[in-house]
């Protein structure tokens, strides 16, 4: 084949699969309505591509909920406690969510992108047996329909290496030669059901690890490939640069691998032999970003590439499952900054003409080619683009900017201004989005209220906030954040250089979706985003209201970025923007500031090379951000995991002067780890986990207080939950915040004594 993508979406342009499937979570929707849905989104996705000329379609893309669950499930590797469900789907879904009683699989980022997978178990009693029903069927169904089908199956490799091993078994990488057989048997019931081409996806192999990756896909696809009675193989590498595996792939017998040209390297590629007599499935268009192709820069590209492989096929880089299903759905976009971009149904497209232009020549499609260069012009020339006030005040930036006085200056300096207790109890930003709330964005969005209503309803809410936190006698409050739809999209509809979608949909896992922000330009505040919020939160109290703002790195994990300046230059940008909005609360009055940075582990590279400039960076936009306030106003950060690794270290350098971090369920373990890190500032370990609805009580905080007093004492030690309150309900959080009060109290005279 010639033509293709490794992949598409499958909630639905408009998520209309997310829609069925909470339906039918609720009982709203019947089994077959689903069944139907999903059928005709499989439908319309196929006719796409096919329309638009590609000679080889992905099937098995489709999912319920996600591609490595359907994985466990072909495999037959979900573990026993999932076994009481008949139905398969219930099965299948309980394993996703989980039910009253049994625990769902836990769900993990994929690889580096904003989406997350249900992690396999693989334990002593797991036995890998096929189950190729859903593969099978959706082939059928394509085959059926005339579409040229290829089967898409996460790999074994990949599988494993993405696994946990429970109950005490070793890695799950060491049965790997149990899964094979497997895969094997799948082959065979491929090639009987009449499949030309099968794709066995293994992004792994682009990543650093301790296992020998590469020896094992050598393995794995040499006894894969001596099989007979199979399709033609094509495996699948993405997200980064295959490096040294790509030449264990070349010595194997499949007949084709796709290579990410975005991320990877075209040099990997024209200096690996053994590619002759193979397919090379080049990732030219990218999958992941929202950026239309240099059409010119790929078709040379294609071209290098024609000496290194048998054959070449034109794709993207990866599975569009990474952005929006297509621009006709944005009514907002000026039609400079549409020209620049290409959502999935365009880059359907694009793949289409460059291997129309491999094929017969560029001149062919010179109209696709000339549109392109016009638009990629009006992109490199466009003021927004290149800011020089932006541009001048980054380059102007010392050492000075992202530093701050000692923090037992600082320490000291705002004991005296904010005169709190000990064991400071606050909460971490969100509180419920209640229905009233949901309404009033509803309806502002449909023009049945006006702005100054909307504002007067959110006023309203926050001074709800405020009395709820008064009553159950918090020390730092904070206004509830009923304003955010999301904590990154609120700062982009507002900071020039951004463009947020209307219905740019992009799956995060299972049926949730976000909406990322596209950071087109150079980034700049044109007024105060929070303050007004802020301050009114404080005038209804004598309390210090902490303000509440998103962190550089995690505006831009959360959002799609430029592809024409590095990483850091755009993250230096936004940090400016946030620097300003902190000095402006200051001016404001306000004594507290929390700048969240959840995402900061999750931009950390893929290879063990690139970690230490990406953490270098992270800090320094974080410390631009939070440097430019006085000594006396107290920075605090809020971080969402409580599994620090690698990034421990830089949590440390952010020196904040109070860290909030999950750690209920890993007992306060954290804290030593970041006390051996050298952290010595304020932290606030979360003392329970709301990620659940259960209400702990007084007895369980207080003893998660002592654990916490072990490791750092009382002089430094915050009460808080261990994360945002937005996804509970009042009743819970009234319920766990009385308590969580009740213990601070109960501990704070023993406490103090020590002092
Ligand atoms: N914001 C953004 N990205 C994120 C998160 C976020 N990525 C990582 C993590 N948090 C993902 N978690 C979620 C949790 C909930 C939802 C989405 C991602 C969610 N979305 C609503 C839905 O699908 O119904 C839509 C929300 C909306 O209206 O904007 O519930 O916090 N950017
Ligand atoms: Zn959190």
């Amino acid at each position: 084949f010639t033509t293709t993508v490794l992949g598409t979406a499958r909630i639905g342009p408009r998520r209309e699969l997310k829609r069925a499937v909470e339906g039918y979570w609720a009982g709203r929707t019947s089994r077959a309505e689903l069944e139907e849905t999903a059928a005709e989104l499989r439908r319309a996705q196929w006719r796409e591509l096919v329309d638009a000329g590609h000679d080889s379609v992905p099937v098995n893309t489709f999912s319920y909920y996600d591609q490595v669950l359907d994985t466990a499930v072909m495999l037959d590797a979900l573990p026993d406690r999932f076994a009481g469900a008949d139905d398969p789907l219930d099965r299948y879904f309980a394993a996703a969510r989980g039910t009253a009683d049994i625990a769902p699989l836990e769900m993990t980022k994929w690889f580096d992108t904003n989406y997350h997978y249900l992690v396999p178990e693989i334990g002593p009693s797991t036995a890998f047996r096929l189950q190729a029903d859903k593969i099978l069927a959706e082939v059928a169904e394509a085959l059926e329909a005339g579409v040229p089908a290829r089967p898409v199956v996460v790999g074994p490799v990949t599988f494993l290496a993405l696994s946990k091993p429970v109950d005490g078994a070793g890695t799950p990488l060491g049965r790997l030669d149990e899964l094979v057989p497997c895969y094997r048997e799948l082959l065979a019931e491929l090639a009987d059901a009449g499949v030309g081409w099968v794709q066995i996806d293994e992004p792994i192999l682009v990543t650093d690890s301790a296992a020998d990756l590469g020896s094992m896909a050598e393995r794995v696809y040499t006894s894969l490939g001596a099989e007979t009675h199979r399709p033609s193989i094509v495996v699948a590498t993405y997200f980064g640069d295959p490096g040294c595996r790509l030449t264990s792939l070349s010595r194997t017998p499949i007949e084709g691998i796709a290579v990410d040209l975005i991320e990877g390297s075209l040099e990997t590629v024209s200096g690996t032999p053994g590619l002759a007599d193979k397919l090379l499935v080049a990732g030219v268009v990218d999958g992941r970003n929202v950026w239309r192709t240099d059409l010119d820069k790929a078709l040379g590209t294609l071209g290098t590439l024609l000496g290194s492989a048998g054959s070449i096929a034109v794709s993207t880089s990866c599975s569009t499952l990474h952005v929006p299903y297509t621009l006709a759905a944005e009514d907002d976009l000026d039609a400079g900054l549409r020209g620049w971009l290409a959502f999935a149904s365009e880059k359907f497209r694009e793949v289409s003409v460059l291997a129309g232009a491999l094929r017969d020549g560029r001149a062919a499609h010179a109209v696709a080619f000339t549109e392109c260069k016009t638009a990629l012009a009006s992109r490199a020339t466009d003021p927004r683009l290149h800011n020089p006030a932006v541009r001048g005040r980054l380059a102007a930036i010392t050492v000075q900017d992202a530093t701050r006085a000692p923090a037992p200056e600082r320490a000291a300096a705002q004991r005296e201004r904010l005169d709190l207790p000990v064991l400071p109890t606050t909460t971490i930003g969100s509180y419920p989005q209640t229905s009233a709330i949901r309404l009033a964005r509803a309806s502002l969005r449909a023009g049945e209220i006006d702005a100054e209503e909307y504002r007067s309803r959110m006023r309203s809410e926050i001074a709800d906030v405020i009395e709820l936190q008064e009553s159950i006698g918090l020390d730092v409050l904070v206004h509830g954040e009923p304003e955010r739809n999301d904590m990154v999209q609120y700062f982009a509809e507002q900071l020039d250089g951004f463009f947020a979608t209307a219905n740019g949909w992009v799956q995060s896992y299972g049926t949730r979706c976000v909406r990322p922000p596209i950071l087109f330009g150079d980034v700049s505040r044109p007024q105060p985003m929070t303050v007004d919020w802020t301050t009114y939160a404080q005038s209804l109290t004598d309390k210090p209201v902490k303000g509440m703002l998103t962190g550089p790195v995690t505006i831009l994990a959360w959002s799609f970025v430029r592809d024409d300046q590095p990483l850091s230059e755009s993250a230096f940008q936004i940090a400016l923007a946030i620097r300003d909005e902190t000095i402006d609360l200051e001016n404001a009055g306000v004594g507290i500031i929390q700048v969240d940075e959840p995402a900061l582990r999750e931009l950390l590279p893929l290879r063990d090379a690139d970690k230490p400039e990406y953490l270098a960076w992270a800090v320094r936009a974080f410390r631009l951000a939070t440097c430019g306030v006085r000594d006396d106003t107290q920075v605090h950060t809020h971080l969402c995991y409580s599994e620090f690794g690698e990034v421990i270290g830089a949590i440390a350098e952010l020196d904040a002067d109070v860290t909030s971090i999950e750690a209920a369920r890993s007992h306060m373990e954290v804290l030593g780890v970041l006390d051996e890190a050298g952290f010595r500032n304020a932290v606030g370990p979360g003392v329970y986990d709301i990620h659940s609805p259960r209400v702990p009580d007084t007895q369980e905080i207080a003893e998660s207080l002592r654990a916490a007093l072990e490791t750092v004492g009382p002089a430094r030690l915050w009460v808080n939950p261990d994360c945002g309150l937005k996804t509970r309900t009042t009743g819970e959080v009234v319920a766990s915040l009385t308590n969580l009060v009740a213990a601070t109290t109960q501990l704070r005279p023993e406490v103090q004594s020590t002092l």
